[in-house]
């Protein structure tokens, strides 16, 4: 058998120290305003009794001065140079009073209304009641006049808080505004979203700090089996396998710990996986650090295949992916590659998706000068260039050869198995998305970019080993944020009903990705990943997913 040297896909150079990484960590004011869905009637509607003298008016008191003609549309239509009669009965608002208005409309049982009671009546000024008989308008209209007490009556609406998230460094996470996550939190982040079950990432890598405070909450569990025993409980190969493996156990590290072990031929390296796992799923709005795309409602599977140095192997990738697609993992995140064409990982990776994975990698850091400036080489899913040399030394010409990567040179072969490329997470001033400059690329089998480096800042803000934080840059950090909102696709569309394929939740990734004009003939379809195309095509095509 072949021993494949695997690599993983983070650019070096962009290292924050522990101690640097813990001074990152700034408090950033979040966005916390109180908003409902649609115009407030109390805010836009005046009440005839204010505004006619049969009620007493000692409340809310009006104050034109504030009103600006040109806010907001409609609001001439209720201005205050308005006959009353023109806007009679526009109690019950929202659209309604700001477009057609229909006085025969219906108010359904359970409708939360809310009254605004006259001060003399009650010091409680403004009442919550339900309605309990279904009524329409003029005839709620008829009630609130023949009680002096009633000034108006409104729709209860429901106020929630504006937050992106109570954790602290999100702002620094230039991912989530590249993906317009916030513009997507309707869907993906609130929590009355309806995602309820958890969706295990599996994050084959260098091992994963499961003690980190960002990624506690977050750490899969093996229920079925007992810690400790010395026994197999679940028979499934692996003795006390509780919170993941490391598939390269060495010294005094027991094979059931897949925390980090130092590298020895490169020390420092290794957070590499705590830090993909954090991309994915790091704890979200729990008030520390920053998040993960899928940061609640999501395990991680902590698998190590690297253990003491930076070489991992054909087997050990192949009996990870295995474990993970065994034992229940959605999404198996591949930050990792290694050069030329391995039949046994392709056939791994077909076995996992069979079984329900999806299988996300990284398309690889290529270092080609051409014209002295940087950009990633091609990559191949031709198998004539898979003897290619992967990482020349050599003449700019050598360079430019594409190269044969396994798994992402898979891309385009396998129907569940995506290849991401990194783009840069700061738009340039047409607000356009471009490749990172060290990204490999191909109009065919590399499937998606998303945010692998933050230009200003360099990498990617995500959890480092030992409670702390710091900045990666490289298509190693952009399959992880791939990761993460596959894992939120699957999510959502299982509270729609549908259960997603693998093949299917690649579909919906790719055709809910948004074009980008630079991506053009460096990405498949110019697809760069995108919260918001996502989550409209899980709401208006989902069936077709089935
Ligand atoms: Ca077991
Ligand atoms: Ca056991
Ligand atoms: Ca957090
Ligand atoms: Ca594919």
């Amino acid at each position: 058998m072949r021993a494949l040297l695997l690599q993983i896909y983070m650019r070096g150079g962009a290292r924050v120290s522990r101690n640097e990484s813990k001074k990152i960590v700034a408090l950033f004011a979040m966005t916390l305003t109180l908003a409902g869905c649609g115009l407030d009637p109390f805010s836009q509607l005046i009440s005839n009794k204010l505004r006619d003298g049969s009620g007493s008016g000692t409340t809310a008191p009006l104050c034109p001065q504030a009103l600006s003609t040109s806010s907001i549309l409609g609001m001439q239509t209720l201005g205050l140079s308005q006959s009353l009669d023109d806007h009679k009965k526009v109690h019950l608002g929202r659209s309604s009073s700001l477009g057609t208005f229909d006085a025969q409309r219906k108010i359904k049982v359970g409708t939360r209304l809310v009254a605004t009671l006259d001060e003399s009546c009650s010091s409680r000024i403004y009442e919550e009641f339900i309605l309990t008989e279904e009524k329409n308008l003029d005839e709620l209209e008829l009630e609130a006049q023949s009680d002096p007490c009633i000034l108006k009556i409104a729709e209860n609406f429901i106020y929630k808080i504006n937050m992106t998230s109570n954790d602290p460094a999100i702002s620094q996470q230039g991912q989530f505004s590249a993906l317009r996550a916030f513009t997507s939190y309707d869907t993906f982040y609130d929590a009355n979203n309806g995602i309820t079950n958890n969706v295990v990432v599996a994050i084959v890598d260098s091992g994963v700090d499961i003690d980190h405070q960002d990624l506690r909450p977050n750490i899969w569990r093996n229920i079925d089996e007992t810690p400790n025993n010395g026994v197999d409980d679940d028979q499934n190969g692996y003795i006390d396998d509780v919170e993941g493996w490391n598939f390269a156990a060495h010294g005094n590290q027991a094979p059931n710990d897949p925390r980090p072990l130092t590298w020895t031929d490169s020390p420092g390296d290794e957070v590499h996986g705590t830090h993909v796992a954090g991309l994915a799923a790091g704890a979200w709005n729990n008030n520390m650090g920053g998040a993960g795309i899928m940061g609640r409602n999501v395990k991680i599977m902590a698998l190590n295949i690297f253990g003491d140095s930076s070489s991992g192997s054909t087997s050990r990738l192949n009996q990870a992916i295995r474990y993970a697609a065994d034992n229940g993992a959605d999404v198996i995140n591949l930050s990792l590659g290694a050069c030329g064409l391995d039949q046994t990982t392709f056939d791994t990776i077909l076995y996992a998706i069979c079984k329900g994975s999806l299988v996300v990698t990284a398309a690889g850091n290529t270092f080609y000068i051409n014209n002295g400036v940087i950009t990633g080489r091609e990559l191949s899913d031709n198998q004539s260039d898979a003897n290619n040399d992967c990482n020349p030394t050599a003449t700019p010409s050598t360079g430019a050869q594409k190269f044969f990567q396994t798994p992402a040179s898979f891309g385009s072969s396998i129907n569940g198995l995506i290849t991401v490329a990194s783009s840069d997470a700061v738009p340039d001033a047409l607000n356009r998305y471009s490749k990172s400059d060290f990204s490999a690329w191909s109009a065919t089998t590399v499937e998606i970019a998303a945010p692998g480096s933050q230009s200003g800042t360099r990498g990617l803000y995500s959890t480092l080993p030992s409670n702390s934080y710091g900045r990666q840059e490289g298509t190693s950090m952009s399959s992880p944020v791939v990761a993460g909102a596959a894992a939120l696709a699957k999510a959502y569309s299982l509270r729609k009903g549908v259960t997603l394929t693998p093949m299917n939740l690649e579909r919906l990734i790719e055709t809910g990705g948004r074009q980008e004009v630079l991506l053009n003939g460096l990405v498949k379809g110019s697809k760069h990943l995108d919260l918001v195309n996502l989550a409209n095509e899980i709401e208006n095509n989902i069936n077709s997913y089935r």
